[in-house]
């Protein structure tokens, strides 16, 4: 156990540093210790796998725990507009209602809009555990709006998980007032710890009233960066690092970030691909400046995961969104809508329903165990697999409905998540879109099979053509133990000289808009 006490104040946890380090490096993540005793990050995460106050943090937290983000959604109100830094990658002047990623949001709000919004969200769906600050731009530029947000939320809503996400900057001068409002999540974006690099990446900072340009701009963002981290960690706040993946600028350096981020105690890093496309009007998108390919991007994800947990399941979601990673139910919860909404906030029916998720997710853990065995002929085959999913961990969703896919990779330690792809619907309403199919196609290029719950004869000959196969039998079953035992059969295929193994290539990952559904 973590010693814990009050300081002065009386509300701020004190935590030993040393303490949460060594827990940290037991548990190496948001998941469960497996054999070689290195955590998979939430794959089968169970109370029994950590310390109860990091599980306690962690078990419902769709963000810090794969596992979780089946069965549980976030957030995020728009209520920090400005920023104190600009990254190459941004443009917040951008808002495309269908579009996803970081900084972009269709409405801004008051802290007493958000509380509202967020009460409203919260007894619409009571699978919502995490409030999340996260732009468009950064909190910790708007501090009274960030903190009058989190005062009010957890005065109506404590069961609610408070979360941030900031560029760092300011982030030293805010961990005590962060301890105080008991966010116990905050995510740093960290993609250098070397101003050369970062030179590339930040063209300026405004900094102690002035802006200041190149490589000083940088070595004071990397320095307040690091500096904010290490006082997370020595208040026992779980502190994620999002880094973002930009070929040929920062894409090596990254393992760098890695380890210093890793040393300083951070929980979790989550190296996401850059989102660059000229209609952005970001500097990266306007001078061509190009995304990581699938198999690059978890090329880096796995050789920083030998020295800790990856997070694969980021969706880079917008500032305003709401509902699972993979959906976004903002439009249901517009200022409009919450204004005219009855709210009553339920939270005995929240609890219960958690309770039944809960339920769910232990059931699906023991299915995934019970297929492990028989597994030992894999040797160095790994094959990866697509599955089209509405959520809960089961293959529920049709070929032509799904607008992205699950990744998983299947070896001889059994069904691992490692990423989602991103596609066009191929189901336009009663008919199938071609052009659609081929994004299809291109997005899952590097898998050998795709799961779903239904498919159309059309589809399917056009994936077998591609030597992806189609696999609707397991429709509405958990899927780990359904791919685990596609797998047993393939490996016996293999044995039986009936399939000859391959490897398959790269695939693209998505840098457009999301379609409407
Ligand atoms: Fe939001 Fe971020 Fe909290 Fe999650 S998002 S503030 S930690 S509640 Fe999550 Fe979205 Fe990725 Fe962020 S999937 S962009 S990592
Ligand atoms: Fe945009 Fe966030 Fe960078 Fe600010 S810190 S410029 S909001 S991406």
């Amino acid at each position: 156990m973590a010693s814990s006490a009050l300081d002065s104040s009386g509300n701020q946890p004190v935590v030993d540093i040393a303490d949460v380090m060594q827990k940290i490096a037991e548990h190496k993540g948001c998941g469960t210790s497996s054999d070689d005793g290195k955590a998979s990050c939430g794959s089968s995460a169970g109370p029994a796998d950590m310390a109860p106050e990091i599980w306690e943090k962690v078990k419902n937290h769709p963000c810090y725990s794969e596992e979780a983000h089946h069965h549980y959604a976030r957030m995020h109100v728009a209520v920090a507009p400005a920023c104190n830094i600009q990254c190459n990658y941004c443009n917040r002047k951008y808002d495309c209602a269908n579009e996803s990623r970081p900084g972009v949001v269709s409405e801004r709000l008051t802290p007493e809009q958000a509380s509202k919004k967020v009460l409203a969200v919260a007894s619409t769906i009571p699978q919502m555990t995490v409030l999340g600050i996260a732009g468009p731009g950064d909190p910790l530029a708007n501090p009274k709006k960030t903190f009058e947000t989190f005062r009010l939320i957890s005065e109506v809503a404590p069961d609610i998980k408070l979360c941030l996400s900031t560029n760092g900057l300011a982030l030293p001068d805010w961990v005590d007032e962060i301890a105080k409002y008991k966010v116990d999540h905050v995510t740093i974006t960290i993609n250098m710890v070397d101003p050369e690099v970062g030179q590339h990446i930040y063209p300026w900072i405004f900094w102690n009233h002035k802006r200041v340009e190149g490589i000083e701009a940088a070595r004071i963002l990397s320095e307040r960066q690091l500096l904010g981290l290490e006082m997370l960690t020595e208040r026992g706040i779980l502190a994620k690092i999002n880094s973002v993946m930009i070929p040929g600028i920062n894409d090596k350096h990254l393992v760098e970030v890695n380890k210093a981020v890793k040393s300083r105690g951070a929980f979790l890093h989550n190296i996401m691909p850059l989102i660059s496309a000229p209609e952005h009007g970001t500097v990266f998108g306007l001078n061509g400046q190009r995304g990581p390919s699938a198999q690059e991007l978890k090329a880096l994800q796995d050789e920083c995961e030998g020295d800790m947990n990856m997070m694969r399941h980021c969706r880079q979601c917008r500032a305003d969104a709401v509902g699972l990673l993979g959906e976004d139910r903002s439009a249901e919860f517009t200022t409009d809508k919450i204004m005219a909404m009855e709210v009553e906030y339920d939270a005995e029916g929240r609890k219960a329903y958690q309770q039944a998720v809960e339920a769910e997710r232990q059931a699906k853990v023991a299915a995934k165990a019970g297929e492990l065995e028989g597994l030992e002929g894999a040797g160095d085959i790994k094959v990866l697999v697509a599955v089209a999913t509405k959520g809960h961990g089961i293959i529920n969703e049709h070929f032509g409905h799904a607008k992205e896919f699950q990744v998983y990779e299947l070896s001889g330690s059994g069904a691992k998540f490692v990423g989602h792809r991103r596609v066009d619907l191929y189901c336009q309403g009663g008919f199938g879109e071609e052009d659609a199919l081929s994004t299809v196609i291109a997005a899952i290029n590097d898998c050998h099979a795709v799961f779903v719950a239904k498919i159309g004869g059309c589809p399917k000959a056009d994936l077998q053509a591609a030597g992806i196969e189609p696999v609707d039998h397991y429709a509405h079953e958990y899927i780990e133990a359904s791919a685990i035992v596609w797998f047993k059969d393939y490996l016996a295929k293999v044995a039986a000289g009936e399939v000859i193994h391959t490897e398959r290539g790269d695939a693209a990952i998505r840098q457009g808009a999301l379609l409407a559904s």
